[in-house]
């Protein structure tokens, strides 16, 4: 049955996955090999000239690693993928493919600590200059394209604020540019929205993240909407080696079989630990796409699918009274990442994002006593009942400070 007309549901649990091409095996097997036979001379030719699609070595292509890029291709809506040794690693061979010198990129703030810095940094020493703007603000985005624009980057739901991205609009604006708009979609992930759908061209994973979510692989990927696109990225990634090894590959992909229950019972933990930080008073505020709050509360019902499970706050007592809660919980581990089963407590300023200039912290969003609480499938009452015992510790210090 062809799986372009499933539910999301059903292409996670059998997309990429033809039983009947491995002696019927119901899980993909692991191709634990470097490099395969050709059965005549003739044959290896054809395939190092492009003439045949058999298979070389595994920097340039593995069946398992296939699987998983079907899956997620299909899951995207994209016309294929490629996996990648880290998020990062897929954000570099999107960056490396599709700009050259002189070019100009608009990217979204606030991104991913490393993903500014190779913008800014890296990129910006090969003669690629970004303009920087709000993630929320599009008629900004609109103003910063140039002639020599050559892709507009963005992040939504944006890591660590929650600030989101008008995809259509913006796909709108990237259309008329002509400049492809490229998406990491790590945080909503292609069960809550699927940017190719209203418009993108190229979407990047960190599947270290929510398509993985056991907090035991790293890994990238990125999703072209056109096989020229993906074209270019695939050389890219092969000159480059920035390959998936097929250990990995059957990891992530064995996570993303129960992705729609894990995404929607973390989600479901999130809406409530939310509304509950919400209305507390040692909370000053939080943003979460799913609270009424949000600034852009009705474009995420329009475009996602489910707010997610990140929720940013700062609380009253400010960075101190932040660092003194990750301290505290005991349930909720104290550590970077997201989207795992796992509840997870960090400090941007200092932690995901501390490598971003103080000043630009600051200009995109993220104060000083921003905390991110990234939420797992725990059961919610003891989630709930870690942070009010952690507030609890925070009364007792700032009571014993003021004495
Ligand atoms: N894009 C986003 C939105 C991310 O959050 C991350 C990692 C990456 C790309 C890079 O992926 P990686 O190379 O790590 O697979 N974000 C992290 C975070 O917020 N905490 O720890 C890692």
């Amino acid at each position: 049955m062809s799986g372009s007309h499933q539910g999301r549901n059903s292409k996670a649990v059998h997309a990429g996955l033809d039983p009947m091409q491995h002696r019927g095996a119901v899980s993909v097997p692991i191709y634990q090999c470097s490099t395969f036979m050709f059965p005549t001379a003739e044959e290896g030719a054809a395939r190092f000239e492009g003439a045949s699609d058999g298979l070389i070595y595994t920097r340039l292509g593995n069946p398992t690693v296939q699987a998983l890029e079907e899956c997620v291709a299909s899951l995207e809506g994209g016309c294929g993928a490629i996996g990648a040794a880290t998020g990062m690693a897929a954000i570099a061979t999107t960056f490396l493919a599709l700009l050259r010198q002189g070019d100009h990129v608009v990217a979204t703030h606030p991104l991913y600590g490393p993903t500014h810095g190779l913008l800014e940094g890296r990129l910006g020493r090969l003669g690629i200059t970004s303009t920087w703007v709000g993630a929320a603000d599009t008629e900004a985005i609109r103003a910063a394209v140039r002639p020599e624009t050559r892709m507009i980057y963005v992040e939504t739901p944006a890591n660590p604020t929650m600030d989101l991205v008008d995809l259509a609009a913006v796909a709108a604006i990237a259309r008329e540019a002509g400049a492809p708009l490229v998406v990491d979609n790590t945080f909503a992930g292609p069960h809550l929205q699927r940017p190719i759908e209203l418009g993108a061209d190229v979407v990047v994973h960190s599947m270290t993240k929510s398509l993985n979510g056991h907090a035991d692989v790293v890994a990238g990927i990125t999703v072209a909407r056109d096989p020229e696109t993906l074209r270019t990225l695939r050389d890219t990634a092969k000159a480059l080696g920035t390959t998936m090894d097929p250990h990995q590959a059957w990891l992530v992909l064995r996570g993303i079989r129960t992705l729609g229950m894990r995404v929607e019972r973390a989600q479901a933990n999130a809406a409530l630990l939310a509304v509950w930080l919400e209305s507390h008073p040692a909370v000053a505020w939080v943003r979460y796409p799913g609270l009424p709050s949000h600034p852009q509360f009705e474009l995420a019902l329009r475009q996602m699918d489910g707010p997610g499970s990140v929720i940013a706050f700062e609380l009253a007592g400010g960075v101190e009274a932040g660092r003194q809660l990750m301290n505290a919980v005991r349930l909720i581990t104290l550590a970077v990442s997201l989207g795992g089963v796992e509840s997870l407590i960090e400090h941007p300023a200092s932690m995901t994002h501390s490598k971003v200039a103080p000043a630009d912290q600051l200009a995109h969003g993220i104060t000083p006593g921003l905390v991110r609480l990234a939420v797992g499938c725990e059961d919610v009452e003891d989630l709930r009942a870690d942070l009010e015992h952690a507030f609890a510790a925070l009364e007792i210090g700032a009571a014993a400070a003021s004495r």
